[in-house]
């Protein structure tokens, strides 16, 4: 980031740089806040573009209806990912009008003009916003927060399609495809999925889906992949049909992150369910029509101070291998939720305790613990699926952000699960097994010293004596385009770098950012995405396991901002 100091026209004073720090935060919190931190959470959301209506604040600033709706998008493309939709905080801090009309327009055009050391950008000093801008901003906080819309049933069944019947479905697999080794990788910025043949390394279909599409899951079966958009569309592709595509859509709300289906014996492709930022709740669907069946509100009471949230967004779900159970990870109010799916006339939801703000996570080895990061608590809450409770809250490094994690057996603490962070160059290795190794369970065991701060994936596999540690947010090209590869043999030799965005041999000037370790089926080669902007080259590159050595690069003009990759046969039975 630029400096945040003071060499413009603005009318400052003394007092108010001096105030500025008490709101935004400690001089200590400055350190640890990195750039990619930053970029990672300042996301657009889609609710730009929904109406809202606009209540006005007597005690407010004048706004014209003009300057309002062009504030509001602003907030909602700029603003919203930190301070949440109603602006009562997330991690950034709350901005609603009994705080911020205190405060008044000049104090908050410097606090938005400068930026604050707890993290909040210099949005005009590094010339994102102009002088204008910031004043408009500054008035629009003092306004009451305008409410998106409201998405239940009926807004649902609006969006619903079933485009082929599964009366029509393919009865058996009707192409010469090795299903279980397909990728699904998300294609962000043009809103698709790139379906993707292990075996051949060649493009089976390109699928349009939501906007930004961020994730995609797998039915118990294998046969459906269910795609999630920021715009809370899902999208379901049947794999059995001659050239996959799909065959049933929804939106579950105005802006969504997570989908996942029913996993446990008995219940495999009954239920697909999604969590939604907008609004706050979750729905399961029917598993072969994705006809929605119940949506359920996460309004609630935060687990610290027991204070109402408004917006608490639904982060990670998964789904348990213990129990009829979906885990769902509640953002803002630092709940585990287990929703038991067995009776949804009598809907039982278990509610851990765990820790602000969960993100994203996944399981140890034997599928028993669910280990989630809280990112801005510094925490993984290792919940254990089947006796239904908080097994252990572990302090780790700044922001942990594991991904689902990695699972790998360690030469002395036996089998562990681990994170990278955002905001350390760290990697915490946590040892998950209270039976014969129990001193060291659910405690860090070993820190391991990576290539930088801005991880956001790690992975290794049952068969790979490896594990691979990205660094896309780091600022240093270097880091951003290389991966960190550690022999599990031999942790104390440190790690070996792999050039991947060098490897991919793109000739452009792309940020080439290499994201998301992913292995193929057989465990023996590792996917990367070197993922760049929209009008620039980007690729995938396949690296040998067991040697180190490139194997393959895929380029496709198609190809454009690939970031996650899914391998069907990991991602339907939790191997990572
Ligand atoms: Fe993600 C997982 C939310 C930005 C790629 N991301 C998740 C999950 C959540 C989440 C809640 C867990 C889903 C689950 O398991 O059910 N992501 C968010 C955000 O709120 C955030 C910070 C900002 C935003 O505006 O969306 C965000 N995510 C990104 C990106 O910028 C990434 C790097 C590129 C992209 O495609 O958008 C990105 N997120 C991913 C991927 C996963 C993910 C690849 C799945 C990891 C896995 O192994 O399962």
């Amino acid at each position: 980031m630029t400096s945040r100091y003071p060499a413009s026209p603005l009318t400052l004073t003394a007092a108010l740089l001096i105030s500025l720090a008490s709101f935004g935060a400690t001089a200590q919190e400055k350190k640890g806040v990195t750039e990619p931190e930053l970029k990672y959470r300042a996301g657009a959301s889609p609710l730009a573009s929904e109406p809202m209506y606009q209540s006005s604040n007597p005690k407010a600033p004048p706004m014209t209806q003009a300057e309002f709706d062009t504030a509001r998008k602003i907030y909602f493309e700029r603003c919203a990912g930190c301070h949440g939709v109603l602006r009562k905080g997330a991690t950034g801090k709350p901005l609603t009008p009994d705080i911020t009309i205190g405060k008044g327009t000049d104090y908050l055009k410097v606090f938005i003009a400068y930026g604050s050391p707890a993290g909040m950008p210099n949005w005009q000093t590094s010339g994102e916003m102009s002088e204008k801008e910031v004043d408009l901003m500054a008035r629009y906080i003092q306004q009451d927060p305008p409410m998106p819309p409201e998405f239940g049933m009926e807004q649902m069944k609006q969006t619903w399609k079933v485009i082929v019947p599964p009366e029509q479905r393919p009865k058996k697999k009707l192409n010469n495809y090795n299903i279980t080794n397909i990728f699904s990788t998300t294609l962000r910025d043009t809103g698709e999925v790139a379906l993707i043949d292990g075996d051949t390394k060649k493009i089976i279909n390109i699928v349009k889906t939501g906007y930004a599409v961020h994730i995609s899951r797998l039915s118990a079966s294998g046969r459906y992949l269910f795609v999630i958009g920021r715009d809370a569309k899902i999208n379901m592709i049947d794999l059995w049909m001659e050239k996959p595509d799909n065959v049933a859509e929804i939106r579950v709300g105005l802006e969504a992150r997570s989908v996942d289906t029913s996993k446990y014996k008995g219940y495999e492709d009954k239920y697909a369910i999604a969590g939604s930022y907008w609004p706050p709740q979750y729905t399961i669907m029917n598993g072969d029509t994705l006809e929605p069946l119940k949506i359920v509100g996460t309004r609630g009471m935060t687990v610290d101070k027991q204070e109402f949230h408004p917006e608490p967004r639904v982060a990670s779900i998964l789904a348990s291998h213990y129990k009829p159970e979906f885990v769902v990870n509640v953002k803002e109010t630092g709940k585990t939720l287990l929703v038991d799916y067995s009776n949804l006339k009598a809907l039982k939801v278990t509610e851990i305790e765990t820790a602000r703000f969960l993100h994203d996570g996944g399981f140890d080895s034997s599928k028993r613990y669910f280990m989630v990061a809280a990112n801005q608590s510094n925490k993984i809450a290792a919940v254990d699926m089947k006796e239904g409770k908080l097994e252990r809250l572990i302090d780790v490094g700044k922001i942990p952000h594991p991904g689902r994690g990695a699972n790998f057996t360690h030469p002395k603490y036996g089998p562990v699960w681990s994170t990278g962070h955002l905001g350390d160059e760290t990697i915490s290795l946590i040892g998950t097994d209270p039976k014969k190794h129990k001193d060291s369970a659910f405690k860090v065991v070993q820190t391991l010293k990576g290539q930088g701060g801005g991880s956001l994936f790690l992975k290794s596999h049952p068969k790979s004596t490896h594990l691979y540690v990205d660094t896309p947010l780091n600022p240093d090209p270097k880091i951003s385009q290389s991966v960190a590869v550690y022999d599990i043999n031999n942790l104390e030799k440190g790690f070996t770098v792999l050039p991947i965005a060098e490897w991919a041999g793109l000739t452009d000037d792309g940020a080439k950012r290499v994201v998301q370790p992913e292995f193929n089926k057989a465990g023996d080669e590792v996917w990367f995405s070197v993922w760049s902007a929209k009008d620039k080259q980007s690729a995938l590159v396949v690296v040998d396991d067991k040697t180190l050595k490139l194997k393959a690069v895929i380029k496709d003009p198609k190809l454009i901002t690939p970031t996650g990759h899914f391998n069907v046969h990991n991602t339907q039975h939790d191997v990572y």
